[in-house]
């Protein structure tokens, strides 16, 4: 089981084309590109993937497609998360129906809720499916931060499998992992990849994987040899690319490299705002000769 969840995950950006649509086409060059390049899986529907700004029914289009162009090749997680219960529920059955291995969940956010609604919420939606929860923890964004106790009420349940942790935490995700050795944690903040190998992360799941998943890829696997040093140099390589992609918004910029590298993946869904052409060529001058190297 943990083999299947450990390694490089990319947040699977979104597609979208002249009219705002998702570009179904774009989406499985991606995927493809990003099989062959050696990722361990795909989280579909998260923060990269605009979800919040997406339809019901166009997060569940992506579901769909993305286990039809996976074909049961790599691991799938699902982000289902909405802040109702029933409406999380039904994107959970829908992900389940359509062959993915797990589901994840954001905190329902907005209305502060109590932990105890937090709580019946994820024991609400694992009631209701027959595969795993991974927890998105992102206090950053949600508002709703877990303590280690909190998470305790999850993880001692076997439904919950593991954490997306995307916090600067790395206390928090070393005693996440000391108290539940056996679970999966998967690091969020892409910057800080190597930092959370050390303190207890078996992967990740990230942003900039979408256009670099290499880089990542070979940090984890000179972790997993020892061979730290050399670890180090990349993930700084890979941080001054970040620090740029970061001046512009990521997923915009993202999208802009990897529509520099082949696949179109159009504009960011409003409000978020779109690169100028001059900031388009400023990161990409800056950052492409980079990533090549
Ligand atoms: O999925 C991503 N976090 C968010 C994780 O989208 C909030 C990260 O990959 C960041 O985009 C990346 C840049 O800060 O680390």
């Amino acid at each position: 089981m943990n083999e299947k969840f450990s390694g490089i995950f990319p947040a699977l950006l979104t597609p979208f084309d002249k009219n705002d649509e998702i570009d179904y086409g774009a989406m499985k060059t991606l995927m493809e590109r990003l099989i062959e390049q050696g990722v361990s899986g795909f989280y579909i529907d998260g923060s990269t993937a605009e979800a919040f700004l997406l339809s019901f029914e166009e997060r569940k289009g992506i579901i769909k497609a993305a286990a039809e162009f996976n074909a049961g090749r790599k691991t799938l997680i699902a982000q289902i998360g909405c802040i109702s219960t029933k409406q999380s529920i039904e994107l959970a059955e829908y992900a389940e129906s359509c062959g993915f291995n797990a589901v994840s969940s954001v905190a329902p956010f907005y209305y502060k809720f109590s932990f105890e609604e937090v709580k019946r919420y994820y024991f609400d939606i694992v009631n209701a499916v027959n595969i795993p929860m991974m927890i998105y923890n992102i206090p950053g964004y949600s508002g709703v931060n877990f303590s280690v106790d909190n998470m305790s009420e999850f993880l001692k349940d076997e439904r919950f499998i593991g954490v997306k942790h995307t916090s600067p935490d790395y206390f928090a995700l070393r005693q996440f992992k000391t108290a539940f050795p056996g679970k999966i944690f998967l690091n969020g903040f892409d910057e800080t990849f190597l930092a959370g190998l050390s303190m207890g992360a078996d992967g990740a799941i990230g942003s900039t994987y979408n256009f670099m998943p290499d880089i990542f890829i070979k940090i984890y696997n000179l972790f997993k040899d020892g061979k730290i040093e050399e670890a180090m140099v990349l993930q700084k390589k890979a941080d001054v690319i970040i620090a740029e992609l970061l001046k512009y918004g990521v997923m915009s910029g993202a999208k802009a490299i990897l529509t520099e590298m082949g696949v179109p993946m159009g504009r960011v869904r409003a409000p978020f705002s779109n690169l100028t052409e001059e900031q388009k060529k400023a990161l990409l001058n800056t950052v492409m000769p980079l990533i090549a190297n």
